[in-house]
């Protein structure tokens, strides 16, 4: 049975002291470990952003992207690598801001990979910008007036753009955000779980007190594969809820339907094929890239 340390490498993370960040990577080597996903069969994959510097404090296969590009890499990397376990990591400033016309995609593709947005509401890596989830009013250094947009209602659009898991969590309530992982995990699909991760330096609005006082619990017997249902709580709630908010079992996953269709996963052979090109053609590819 692995172990949550397994996951640890020997790189100290440079978040601030009570980031929230620390608690989302503890959460996922928890959930690695009770789904007892050998560190090289897991692959961290993420964007730009203090949230994203997570998959370098992991002992797995990962790759720190480019800014809001963490999703089409990590679907290559499941659709090339079948039997890899991908967990894919961003901030909101990178899932929903640069990097949303990926998200929308990767929302109706329904690849089976699973993306883990610490949502703090702001920027912190570049020093406290607002997020298109900042609340309407939050002050920064490029909004001395308030922001005057309202916050996108993420889960409501991951849900309208055909996601099949859609939860939210909360990094303190970590019994609740291990269960949400793993779930996510075997999902047979596109698993989204956005995480309330407070930055406590860049966005003192919404803080541990904030999410404390705010966030609520989804209601005994919820159904989430109640589509209706998941709208009206939502919009009850101002989004502030957590727990399985929506799952679809029914539609194929992206690997399902493409496999059913051209008879296999014939892409595993990129992968498991050994490339052994001659030094002068290694050499020429070499100088390309200098
Ligand atoms: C193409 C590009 N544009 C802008 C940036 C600057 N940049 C780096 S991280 C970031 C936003 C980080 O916010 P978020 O994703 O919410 O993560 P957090 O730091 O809050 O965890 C920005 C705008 C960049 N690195 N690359
Ligand atoms: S700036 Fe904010 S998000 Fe970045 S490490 Fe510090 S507390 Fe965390």
């Amino acid at each position: 049975m692995a172990t949550a340390n397994q996951y640890r490498n020997d790189i100290r993370p440079n978040w601030c002291p009570g980031c929230g960040h620390y608690g989302v990577q503890a959460a996922i080597a928890d959930a690695v470990a009770a789904l007892d996903i050998a560190p090289e069969k897991l692959a961290v994959i993420s964007g730009i952003g203090c949230s994203s510097r997570i998959g370098g404090y992991f002992y797995a296969y990962g790759a720190h992207t480019t800014h809001g590009r963490a999703l089409p890499y990590a679907q290559g990397v499941k659709l090339a690598n079948e039997d890899m376990n991908v967990v894919v990591c961003g901030g909101d400033g990178d899932a929903f801001a640069i990097g949303m016309g990926h998200t929308i995609h990767a929302f109706k593709r329904n690849v089976n990979v699973t993306y883990v947005v610490m949502d703090n509401h702001v920027y912190g890596l570049t020093k406290g910008q607002t997020s298109p989830r900042s609340d309407v009013g939050f002050v920064t250094k490029t909004s001395p007036h308030g922001s005057f947009e309202s916050p996108l209602p993420i889960c409501e659009t991951a849900i309208a753009s055909g996601a099949t898991f859609v939860a939210q969590s909360y990094m303190v309530n970590r019994a609740q955000l291990v269960d949400l992982i793993k779930q996510g995990m075997q999902h047979e699909g596109f698993s989204f779980i956005n995480v309330f991760s407070p930055c406590v330096t860049y966005n003192k609005q919404n803080g541990y007190d904030y999410f404390k006082d705010n966030l609520v619990n989804l209601p005994e017997g919820y159904d989430p594969t109640n589509r209706a249902q998941a709208f009206a709580t939502l919009g009850e709630t101002n989004g502030l809820v957590t727990g399985l908010i929506y799952q679809d079992t029914t539609k194929p996953s992206f690997e399902q339907a493409l496999y059913a269709a051209n008879g296999g996963p014939h892409a595993r052979a990129l992968v498991h094929d050994v490339v052994k090109p001659d030094a002068d053609v290694f050499a020429a590819l070499c100088n390309e890239f200098k």
